[in-house]
């Protein structure tokens, strides 16, 4: 190609995809934090997949093609979707690239475009070779991965400790609601640790890049799953609290947790999966499956039919025995009441399209959902199982959990730092004294920057955490900031967490990342993330005076991200 057909086609390729994206997502450009959150890999890239051919695709060859696929998996599908379908990224089904052809496509691959589709040949991640290849895949047919029954599940449930033979009082020593369950990502562990005396208690291990720890009602059993959709049941009594059962849900999957409605502690479990696009609900003693539900169906607004809504957040009513799973790319909420299984009711509540993260409110009554690349947080009203809210925030919100405090002016609200930009919403939660303000977004402080993963805050604290650990500086990723409650205009704080770790000098990320208070909510723990081969710790600061506490380091800490304290997590207190 020459230089100017190669000018004239960026030019076209970012005029025609930019407006074609825009469309797609309702939204404007993915900013740079967003694209390596969302460029992890996806475990379905080892999986057997039903391949169809399309004599109207260009040529590849087996090997070609499985080596496109992989690249797809591990660089792609976060953004694109299992099936092209689109998400975050544009949709790529051959309808839409086999009438581009290979030579735009290439284009596109190679240079990027600004509503956020990376530049892979020009910043180095690909080479002209692989361009080519990538062009030529994404006018195939989409490869489908399995489905997973119940049976699927059955093959991989293990009890390892039956009912029976665990231990009928707590077994150890251990002040187990401050205990701290650590995600140590890249080794496929958590990391128990107490929280009183930061020793390590044990590293138990899980499944693949394990994303969350959840407990059960009763706070004896600790819940993680990886992005293999491998859940692991660790018992809190035992001597040394270790895995009692085990099982995989899917192929891939970001949430699990358990049944807390009065009757109905520890009872149930749920996860929910990206793939296949369903939620499972499980024996909360053994991890049985007991029912499987598809999520497939209608986009909110639309009424579009998506093939692949990926369960995001779910989390257990207090109100109701049921389970309020959010479903991302329909932007549908389902109100699961789990009662009876056999009769199966669910309450649907649309919203707004990529529902992700969110938390309770501090009455525990409303669910704060964040609609990420819609830039809105939902309110579910989990009493009266309706929408009570849907506001406009800044670009792409990520709460984590969010914070609950009382602002002096608005009343009771809840916090959301953005991907997107530098701003933390508060929004109004309190629709009885101060219905004005009621799911509203009421105010916004202005952070360092964008690329906020998680804030925080504690009944006990007048201090409100947020990280940043995607932002493009190191300065700003490395740190978090605290704002005083009470005096939110006076701006906030910058706490050089990483450099407090004293780590060595070997060239790690050193993100910080996810503030999460101790049972007494006097101290805030960090994670101070780098690579797999690099050294990582945890920090825990004062919450008072805002100064350094410890540091725990450990040759065994490798790649902590989230970390869960036992108390805080079964109460839901944030
Ligand atoms: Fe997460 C929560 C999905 C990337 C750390 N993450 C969640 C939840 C979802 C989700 C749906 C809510 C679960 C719930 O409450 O039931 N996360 C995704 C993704 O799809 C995404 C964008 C890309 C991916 O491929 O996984 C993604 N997440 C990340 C990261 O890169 C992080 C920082 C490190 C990691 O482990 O991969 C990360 N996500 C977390 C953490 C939570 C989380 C620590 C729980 C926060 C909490 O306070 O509850």
């Amino acid at each position: 190609m020459t230089a100017k057909r190669i000018a004239r086609l960026v030019a076209l390729a970012a005029a025609t995809l930019v407006s074609a994206t825009a469309m797609a997502q309702g939204s404007k450009p993915v900013s740079e934090a967003e694209k390596n959150y969302q460029a992890g890999s996806s475990p379905l890239v080892n999986e057997p997949m039903y391949q169809s051919m399309n004599p109207k695709a260009p040529p590849m060859t087996q090997a070609e093609f499985d080596l496109a696929r992989k690249i797809y998996f591990e660089r792609c599908a976060g953004c694109h979707g299992v099936l092209r379908k689109g998400a975050t990224g544009k949709p790529l089904t051959p309808d839409i690239t086999l009438a581009k052809g290979t030579d735009y496509l290439k284009v596109f691959i190679a240079y990027g475009s600004p509503a956020g589709m990376p530049n892979w040949l020009t910043s180095g991640e690909m080479d002209e070779k692989q361009v080519d290849l990538m062009a030529r895949y994404i006018q195939q047919d989409p490869p489908t991965p399995p489905e997973w029954s119940l049976a699927d599940a059955k093959n991989t449930w293990k009890v390892i400790i039956p009912p029976e033979k665990r231990p009928t009082k707590k077994m150890n020593k251990y002040n187990i609601d401050n205990l701290f369950s650590t995600t140590l990502r890249d080794t496929g562990e958590v990391a128990l640790i107490d929280g009183d005396t930061k020793e390590i208690i044990n590293i138990v291990k899980t499944g693949y890049a394990v994303h969350i720890s959840r407990m059960s009602a009763s706070g004896r059993y600790l819940f993680v799953i990886g992005r293999d959709a491998k859940i692991n049941m660790i018992d809190l009594w035992m001597e040394k609290p270790d895995n009692v059962a085990e099982i995989r849900v899917g192929l891939e999957a970001r949430s699990v947790d358990t049944s807390k409605f009065k009757g109905y502690e520890d009872k149930l479990a749920i996860a929910g999966s990206y793939w296949p696009p369903q939620f499972t609900i499980m024996d909360g003693n053994t991890l049985e499956p007991l029912k499987i539900v598809s999520t497939r169906g209608m986009v909110v607004g639309t009424q579009e039919y998506h093939p692949e809504p990926r369960v995001a957040s779910i989390v257990a009513s207090h109100y109701k025995p049921e389970f309020v799973v959010n479903v991302k790319e329909t932007g549908k909420t389902m109100m699961v009441d789990y009662s009876n299984l056999n009769a199966l009711k669910m309450t649907e509540i649309g919203s707004a399209p990529f529902l992700h993260d969110g938390g309770w409110d501090s009455s525990k009554r409303y669910f704060m959902v964040a609609a990420n690349n819609s830039n809105k947080v939902a309110a579910i009203d989990a009493k009266d199982g309706k929408l009570a809210g849907l506001t406009e925030v800044g670009k792409i919100p990520h709460p984590g959990r969010g914070a609950n405090f009382i602002h002096p002016k608005y009343g009771p609200v809840w916090a959301t730092g953005h991907l997107g930009d530098e701003t933390i919403s508060l929004i109004g939660t309190d629709p009885k004294k101060n219905k004005q303000y009621a799911f509203k977004e009421v105010a916004k402080l202005t952070g360092p920057g964008g690329g906020a993963l998680f804030i925080k805050t504690h009944p006990k604290s007048k201090n409100l955490w947020s990280d940043a650990p995607l932002n493009p500086d190191p300065k700003v990723s490395q740190a978090v900031v605290v704002f005083d409650i009470n005096n939110l205009d006076k701006g906030y704080k910058t706490l050089p967490i990483a450099e407090w770790a004293d780590l060595p000098n070997d060239g790690g990320a050193k993100r910080v990342t996810q503030p999460e208070y101790n049972k007494a909510g006097d101290e805030v723990w960090f994670a101070v993330w780098s690579a797999k081969d690099k050294a990582s710790a945890l920090v825990v600061v004062d919450d008072k005076t805002l100064k350094l506490k410890k540091v725990i380091k450990d040759p065994r800490l490798i790649t902590p991200t989230g970390h869960f304290n036992v108390y805080n997590t079964q109460h839901d207190v944030y």
